[in-house]
C-alpha cells in the first residue's frame, strides 16, 4: 500500500466484529441452552434461504485459526459478543462454567496474539426459557441481564477491560417484537415499546454490575445503530415523518442515554403504547457511560406511508444512489454526521465505531475473492472517521462488520459482510481483496486521503 496520508491518532484500534449466534455454531456444545433464535430461525419461512445458525463458521471449535487471521490482518481489536445460553442455560440460575471457559480460552489466546477484545454482553441471543417468560417485554429480564452480566465480569473482568452491554436494542426491540423478522418474531407495538425500555434497562443493570468489578482505566457502554434520517421530499408530511423516524431511531435512545429522558413528541405519538417507566428508571439508564458504541450502515431516507409502523413512515433509497447487497444506501457522509451530531447535541463519551462494512455479493474464483465495492465503502468511511477526529470528535476505534462472512439473521447466509469469505462448505477462510486492503490499513495506521 503507498504511504498514508490520513493518519490516525497513535493507539487507535483496528478492529472486526462479530456476534456469538451469528459464528459460533455448536449450540449443543458444553451445555449451551437454547436461544430465541434458535427457535425462531427453525421456523419454516422466518430465514430467506432457510437456514440457521446450528453450525454458522464453527468458531467456537476454529477461534485460534480465525485468531491467527486476525494477526495477518493487522487487528488490534476483536469485538465477539458471549452467548448468554451458554452461561446460563435457563437464562437464570444454575451457572455453567463450561461456558464461560470458552470465552475465558478467546480472550486468554486474543491477548496473546496483541489483540484487544471489545467484549458484547447481548447480542440478541436471549435464552429460551426467559422469552417463555415474557422475554424483554417483562422487566425482570433486565435484571436477569445484570446477573448474567456480573457473572461475565467476575469470570472476564481481569483481561477484558472494554464492555458493550447491549447491542442495537433498536433492533432487538422493534424488528423482534414490532416487524416479526427478528426472534421472537412478534408484531405487537405495546410489546415493542416494553421491550425497548427493559433494553435500556438491561443496559443500566448492566452498567452497575460491569462498574462493581471493572478495574481503573476500564470502559463500559452500549452499542446503538444510528443514522441520520431526512425527508425524500419537501412535504411537510414527509419532513414530519423524518423527525417521528430520528425520534424512534436515534432520539429515543440517545434521549433516554444522555438527557434522562423520552423525546416529549414521541411520548406522545407512542400514547398509551408506552409500557409503564418508574421514577428513578431514567436516572439509572442515563448513568454516565465510558465509551458509545456506534453502529453506522446507511442513512435513512424518509417518506410518510400511513400504516407504515411505527411512525408512519417509510424508509426509501433515492434513485440514483449506490446500494450495496442489503439495499442499503452506501453514504459515507452520514457516518461523519452520525458521529458530530453525537459529540455536539449529545454529551457522548469517547466512541468506537463498533460496526461499519457492507454485504456485496462475493465470489471465490480461483482462490481469490475480489471485492473492491467493499475496500471502497470501507475506504470513503474511514476517511469520514478521520475528519470527524480531526474536528475533535473523540473516536478510539473502529471495528470492521464483520470478521468473516456469517449467518446473517432472517437474510441466513445469502448476505456476506466479511473480510474474510467463509466457505460454508468445507469451513475454510479466505482473506478477501478488502481484508488485505485492510491489513495494509491497520500496519499504515491509515488510509490515502
Ligand atoms: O449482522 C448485523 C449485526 O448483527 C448487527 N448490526 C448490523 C449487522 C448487519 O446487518
Amino acid at each position: 500500500m503507498p504511504p498514508a496520508d490520513a493518519i490516525f491518532p497513535p493507539g487507535f484500534v483496528w478492529g472486526a466484529a462479530t456476534s456469538a449466534y451469528q459464528i459460533e455454531g455448536a449450540v449443543t456444545a458444553d451445555g449451551r441452552g437454547e436461544s430465541i433464535w434458535d427457535v425462531f430461525s427453525h421456523i419454516p419461512g422466518n430465514i430467506i434461504d432457510g437456514s440457521n445458525g446450528d453450525f454458522a463458521c464453527d468458531a467456537y471449535h476454529r477461534f485460534r485459526q480465525d485468531i491467527a487471521l486476525m494477526r495477518e490482518l493487522g487487528l488490534t481489536g476483536y469485538r465477539f459478543s458471549i452467548a448468554w445460553p451458554r452461561v446460563f442455560p435457563r437464562g437464570f440460575g444454575a451457572l455453567n462454567p463450561a461456558g464461560l471457559d470458552h470465552y475465558r480460552r478467546l480472550v486468554d489466546i486474543l491477548l496473546e496474539a496483541g489483540i484487544a477484545p471489545l467484549v458484547t454482553l447481548y447480542h440478541w441471543d436471549l435464552p429460551r426459557p426467559l422469552q417463555s417468560l415474557g422475554g424483554w417485554a417483562n422487566r425482570d429480564t433486565a435484571a436477569r441481564f445484570g446477573e448474567f452480566a456480573h457473572a461475565v465480569a467476575v469470570a472476564l473482568g481481569g483481561e477484558v477491560h472494554d464492555w458493550v452491554t447491549v447491542n442495537e436494542p433498536w433492533v432487538a426491540a422493534f424488528l423482534g417484537n414490532l416487524l416479526g423478522a427478528h426472534a421472537p418474531g412478534l408484531r405487537d407495538l405495546r410489546v415493542a415499546l416494553a421491550a425497548a425500555h427493559h433494553l435500556l434497562l438491561a443496559h443500566a443493570e448492566g452498567m452497575s454490575a460491569l462498574r462493581a468489578e471493572m478495574a481503573f482505566g476500564d470502559r463500559a457502554g452500549i452499542a446503538l445503530n444510528l443514522a441520520p434520517v431526512e425527508p425524500l421530499g419537501d412535504s411537510n408530511a414527509d419532513a414530519e415523518a423524518a423527525h417521528r423516524f430520528d425520534g424512534c431511531l436515534n432520539r429515543w435512545f440517545l434521549d433516554a442515554l444522555f438527557r434522562g429522558r423520552y423525546p416529549d413528541d414521541m411520548l406522545a405519538w407512542y400514547g398509551d403504547a408506552v409500557p409503564e417507566i418508574r421514577a428513578d428508571d431514567l436516572a439509572r439508564i442515563s448513568t454516565p457511560m465510558d465509551l458509545l458504541g456506534v453502529n453506522y450502515y446507511t442513512r435513512n431516507v424518509v417518506r410518510w406511508q400511513p400504516g407504515a409502523q411505527p411512525v408512519d413512515a417509510e424508509v426509501v433509497v433515492r434513485p440514483g444512489v449506490p446500494v450495496s447487497g442489503m439495499g442499503w444506501a452506501v453514504d459515507p457522509e452520514g457516518l461523519f454526521e452520525v458521529l458530530t451530531r453525537l459529540h455536539t447535541d449529545y454529551t457522548a463519551p469517547p466512541m468506537l465505531v463498533a460496526e461499519n462494512g457492507a454485504a456485496y455479493p462475493d465470489r471465490l474464483v480461483d482462490g481469490v475473492v475480489d471485492d473492491p465495492e467493499r475496500e471502497r465503502y470501507l475506504h470513503e468511511h474511514l476517511l469520514r472517521v478521520h475528519r470527524a477526529i480531526e474536528t475533535g470528535v473523540p473516536v478510539g476505534g473502529y471495528y470492521v462488520w464483520s470478521l468473516l462472512d456469517n449467518f446473517e439473521w432472517a437474510y441466513g447466509y445469502s448476505q456476506r459482510f466479511g473480510l474474510l469469505y467463509t466457505d460454508f462448505a468445507t469451513q475454510d477462510r479466505i482473506v478477501k481483496r478488502s481484508g488485505h486492503w485492510y491489513a495494509g490499513v491497520t500496519r499504515a495506521n491509515g488510509v490515502r486521503g
